[in-house]
């Protein structure tokens, strides 16, 4: 899963692709380089990010979302609210990626079962403003609990009416977790693959991957972290992903070959 951020303030490809055209262009070369689907976002979850309002959203994702389904790229749509999914389902999304997995717009589950979307329920607590604060990093053991949440969510995606085969879950790296909590899920990513659901994991450069690779000018920076997301692509994939959320398409769908090859799933 390729990323095209068309916001102005993503931590990680902010400014870049705000332009329809560019934005549509920059999804069609993650497929060149072996992206499957392309994850097309109009609002920045960033840490302590505010939220945009939804004309502003919907005026950012849809026509990127058209081209794109118009060329016959697999779309999914990275959004919370209910509105922008309907809009991006009709415009010929193919997945819809919210990252409070149906938390935070009381009409996402009702708008997704109705159209029969396939589904990413990511693990979330707070929106962006909150998400970082002492009361939503706490955990009594990070692993368990995102799971026992994540179960939850699922649970409630169920009951909405979204088909069980619909579902995608997500431990949603970064979102109300510290550094080394990140860690501790990446550690034990086969807890999240036995869920009974695809597996995504979404580590490519954030801001735990900055820390480790951190010198004396302080974090590495965002655009310099692609590297050690396709390690985490390649580790994502030993544990059983069913696909990773890269900036860079291309290291990481060679990494995913490499494993595939030597779990036997491709042949020379
Ligand atoms: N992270 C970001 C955005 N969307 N979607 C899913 N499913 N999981 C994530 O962890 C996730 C996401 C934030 O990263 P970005 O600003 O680089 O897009």
């Amino acid at each position: 899963m390729g990323v095209v951020n068309v916001t102005p303030d993503s931590f990680s490809d902010g400014g870049l692709w705000l332009d329809a055209d560019a934005a549509a262009a920059r999804g069609r070369s993650l497929v060149a380089d072996g992206a499957d689907l392309v994850d097309v976002g109009g609002e920045s979850t960033r840490p302590g990010a505010q939220r945009v309002d939804e004309a502003t959203e919907l005026e950012r994702v849809v026509p990127v979302v058209r081209a794109l389904a118009r060329d016959g790229v697999a779309v999914s749509v990275d959004t919370m609210r209910a509105s922008v999914a309907a809009a991006a389902w009709d415009a010929g999304a193919a997945l819809v990626n919210d990252v409070s997995g149906g938390r935070a717009d009381p009409d996402m589950l009702r708008v997704v079962a109705d159209a029969g979307a396939p589904f990413v329920v990511m693990h979330w607590r707070a929106h962006s403003a909150a998400m970082q604060d002492a009361d939503h990093t706490h955990y009594d053991d990070v692993v368990a609990d995102v799971r026992t949440e994540l179960l939850l969510q699922v649970t409630d995606a169920l009951a909405a009416g979204v088909a069980a085969d619909r579902l995608v879950v997500d431990p949603g790296l970064g979102f109300s977790k510290t550094g080394s909590q990140n860690w501790e899920v990446l550690e034990r990513l086969g807890v999240f693959a036995d869920l009974g659901h695809p597996l995504l994991v979404a580590a490519s450069r954030k801001r735990f991957l900055g820390e480790l690779l951190a010198s004396h000018d302080g974090l590495r920076p965002a655009a310099d972290r692609d590297d050690a997301s396709a390690a985490v692509s390649t580790l994502s994939a030993l544990a059983g992903a069913w696909a990773v959320r890269v900036h860079e398409a291309r290291p990481s769908a060679d990494a995913v070959r490499v494993v595939a090859r030597l779990r036997g799933s491709t042949r020379d």
